[in-house]
């Protein structure tokens, strides 16, 4: 490939001209936008453990109170974007968000999608559109773009989850805010219960419900059922991988990002080949070694960690005996939408 001129090479005065006027030249740059056969990437492999998470979110529920904070969360920050940047990887952002015993976060909605993955602790839950959302460790439960929502806690112990959103892409597209609204009254009914086997759908006489989302809690207690009766039912499979799912239309759960729950099974190695789209490992169950980019990280249960996209990444169960189970975000529903997907 040919050496293409620097900006050095141009003199002083053209260059001031070009500033005035708003203009710039591409060919300085050009390599640099469009590098050879694989992009540019600031996203960095990086792990961040619970167990030195979880004291820094304990001490900011001392700190600050809830109403000077209306969501209390620390933010996985990937250095490789700078830590104020606030990003995991492009397109995904990662809290940790703490709810303590009769606190409230008051009801707003935003236009950025949110799901929340539990983490840790009883009696929380979230009204998503007058739906009361039950919290339990690894539930999914969906805070689709637009949709009000609010936290309460009605329990003893601090609740613990992790909040993931598409807020780096919805604000880089200057699509981000949010609306402050009252208390929600909660409607009868919930759709983990409506939705509750796949194959079979709800049925109003004949019409089927027009609901964008009509299923916004994910029971781990469904989709651990789903990956064992899979792994069981077809003992040679490798990747025994569920995708959370619109129940109606099949399609990712949600427009942005995609969310997998994946079991290994004792003592497996899996590696996921190089594509496209940033990913997101969460461990519910087990102990996983999670290998990207030359760095492995020892994930325990409640450890999260990232990975950019074009990058092998090869997940390893430590124990010989019992199955590991991940929740898995990604970019991929944006990446297939925009046509820029790809597997290496
Ligand atoms: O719980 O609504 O981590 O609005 C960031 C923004 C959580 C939430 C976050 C939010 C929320």
């Amino acid at each position: 490939m040919n050496e293409l001129g620097r900006l050095e090479d141009l003199p002083q005065d053209y260059r001031d001209d070009l500033t005035k006027l708003n203009l710039v030249p591409l060919w300085p740059s050009l390599r640099a936008l469009l590098p050879p056969g694989v992009p540019a990437r600031a996203t960095q492999a990086t792990h961040w453990p619970y167990a030195t998470l979880k004291p820094l979110l304990l001490k900011a529920g001392e700190l600050t109170p809830i109403e000077k904070a209306e969501r209390r969360v620390l933010v996985l920050a990937n250095p490789g974007h700078g830590l104020e940047n606030m990003k995991a990887s492009p397109a995904i952002y990662l809290g940790m968000q703490l709810l303590l015993p009769g606190e409230w976060a008051p009801s707003h909605r935003h236009t950025p999608n949110a799901v929340r993955m539990i983490v840790e602790g009883e009696g929380a839950y979230t009204t998503v559109d007058g739906e009361k959302c039950p919290m339990s460790r690894g539930d999914l439960i969906l805070t689709p773009t637009g949709l009000w929502h609010e936290h309460g806690h009605d329990g003893t112990n601090p609740v613990v989850w992790l909040d993931v959103l598409d807020l780096p892409l919805v604000y880089y597209m200057e699509a981000s805010y949010h609306i402050n609204g009252v208390r929600q009254t909660v409607k009868q009914g919930s759709g983990d219960r409506a939705w509750t086997r796949a194959g079979v759908v709800p049925t109003q006489v004949f019409s089927r419900s027009d609901k964008r989302y009509p299923m916004l809690r994910y029971p781990w207690v469904d989709a651990r059922a789903a990956l064992v009766a899979m792994a069981e039912n077809e003992p040679d499979l490798d990747c025994v991988q569920v995708t959370y799912v619109n129940p109606e239309t099949g399609e990712d759960a949600e427009n942005i990002l995609g969310f997998y729950a994946l079991m290994l099974k004792p003592g497996q190695t899996l590696t996921l080949p190089a594509r496209s789209p940033s990913q997101v490992f969460h461990l519910i169950e087990g102990g996983v070694d999670v290998s990207t980019c030359g760095k492995t990280f020892a994930l325990v249960e409640a450890d999260t960690c990232c990975a950019p996209g074009y990058e092998p990444v090869t997940l390893t169960n430590r124990s010989a005996d019992q199955p590991a189970f991940a929740f898995i975000a990604d970019e991929s529903p944006l990446h297939r939408k925009l046509g820029v997907y790809e597997t290496r």
